[in-house]
């Protein structure tokens, strides 16, 4: 009988195609070779990796499922795994690009002027225009559609005024795509980093996504030209699809974390020898790495699945909910109960389990909570909305 490869049990590989592959392995090399050699120290000194942000867009990385405008163009699989292989390396990496594919560069590609498309996109691919996506709020980020941030028509400039909180890139970026309420509903804006009255500020003391810049940002009279709002969308569905095309690569992200931390494990359990045996010899370690090993199974399956969906236009924002629930709440017990097969080497950046754990607390709250997810799953069971 054949062996099977134990971080991919169902020949989810078999599956790609040999693009698809190909995008994965390199990704793979880069955080092997480039990654990881930096990540635990950046992780124990908080700060972003930004050395390796010419390498990510050299590959290609940055709004890579986009077309045109100097984007890749690539389909939803190649994107998951892009988003799998970075996050195996850290969220924080993940996480840089995210924002600026899913939540900077495709709101410009999908509801930007020609202008917009042309001005901010290349920039944004070549990793020389860096964004931040401003929808959360200090009062409550759940609820979206009780935005406080108001933009005012003043002749040919919109005023903006009001403050956001927990944005991923904050003071490293040259704009902020903002979320704001207008008289005629919610609008997009490119506020640009030296506008006057625009201010971002680090958020510090974080034990979570350490490797990743969380900041606030904040809006006093920001005079913003008419030619920076995003035309070509209004109401809540604006942010709400940008969220979804994010929401769709955290499924495959923290497949990555997961497969980082069972690989971990499985090595560990081989060598740590107890009570005259390996742990790997025992039962409850092999039940529960077993568990690990049909769950991240199960996720890969679902994320594949999605992929394919997104392709074919007929994904479905609840699709993307119980995917990202799943997928998140998978990771996070199999980081933390790595963490404990590790006994106290666990408690350490030598393995990395710990460091998968903690920044797995900011995915399962961030692109929507954890509850926010069962709810909409709970919407379209029940036809009612509970939130
Ligand atoms: P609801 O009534 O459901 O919808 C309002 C309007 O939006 C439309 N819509 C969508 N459109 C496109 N794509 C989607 N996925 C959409 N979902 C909904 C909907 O059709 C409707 O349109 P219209 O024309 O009828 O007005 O809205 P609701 O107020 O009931 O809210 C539902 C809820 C709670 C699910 C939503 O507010 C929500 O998702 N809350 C969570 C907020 C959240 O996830 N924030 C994330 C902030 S960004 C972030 O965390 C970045 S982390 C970055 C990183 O570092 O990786
Ligand atoms: P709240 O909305 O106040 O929720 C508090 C608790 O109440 C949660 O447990 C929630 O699940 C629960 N809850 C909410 N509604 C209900 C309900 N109806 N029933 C029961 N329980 C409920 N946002 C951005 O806009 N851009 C970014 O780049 C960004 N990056 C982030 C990076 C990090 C590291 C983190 C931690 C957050 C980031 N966020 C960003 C914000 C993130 O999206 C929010 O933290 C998230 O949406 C939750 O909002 P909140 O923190 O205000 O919690």
């Amino acid at each position: 009988m054949r062996s099977l490869d134990p971080l991919d049990l169902y020949e989810i590989n078999d599956l790609l195609t040999d693009e698809e592959r190909m995008i994965r392995d390199s990704v793979a090399r880069f955080v092997d070779e480039k990654a990881l050699p930096l990540i635990p120290k950046c992780f124990e000194e908080g700060r972003f990796p930004s050395e390796l942000i010419p390498e990510i867009a050299d590959m290609g990385l940055l709004g890579s499922s986009l077309e045109g405008y100097g984007c890749a163009g690539l389909n939803a699989v190649s994107y998951g795994l892009i988003c799998q292989e970075l996050e195996r390396g850290d969220s924080g990496l993940r996480s840089f690009v995210s924002v600026q594919s899913s939540l900077c560069m495709y709101p410009i590609h999908a509801f930007g002027s020609e202008e917009q498309k042309e001005h901010w996109l290349p920039k944004m691919a070549a990793g020389e225009v860096i964004g931040c996506f401003g929808l959360t709020e200090p009062h409550g980020g759940s609820d979206p559609a009780n935005m406080k941030t108001r933009a005012k028509r003043d002749g040919d400039d919109w005023v903006l005024n009001g403050a956001k909180m927990w944005i991923t890139n904050g003071t490293v970026a040259d704009i902020a795509i903002v979320w704001a309420m207008t008289d005629d509903g919610v609008q997009g804006f490119i506020v640009e980093k030296d506008f006057d009255g625009y201010a971002a500020r680090d958020i510090h003391a974080k034990m979570s996504l350490r490797a990743s810049v969380t900041s606030e940002l904040y809006f006093d009279n920001v005079r913003v030209p008419d030619a920076n709002r995003l035309p070509g969308v209004t109401g809540l569905k604006g942010p709400l699809s940008c969220l979804s095309q994010a929401r769709y690569g955290i499924t495959w992200g923290p497949i990555g974390s997961a497969v980082a931390c069972l690989r971990e494990v499985l090595d560990y359990s081989q060598e740590r020898e107890l009570f005259g045996r390996p742990v790997a010899a025992t039962q409850s370690a092999q039940i529960r790495m077993a568990d690990m090993a049909r769950r991240i199974t199960s996720a890969q399956l679902l994320s594949w699945r999605l992929g394919k969906l997104k392709d074919a236009g007929r994904i479905h924002p609840t699709q993307i909910s119980l995917a990202k629930w799943n997928n998140v709440r998978m990771a996070i017990d199999i980081a933390r109960d790595c963490r404990d097969l590790l006994g106290g080497a666990g408690i350490t950046l030598e393995y990395a389990a710990i460091r998968h754990a903690l920044n797995l607390e900011s995915v399962i709250t961030y692109e929507g909570t954890e509850t926010i997810h069962q709810l909409a799953v709970g919407r379209e069971l029940t036809g009612h909305s509970a939130f």
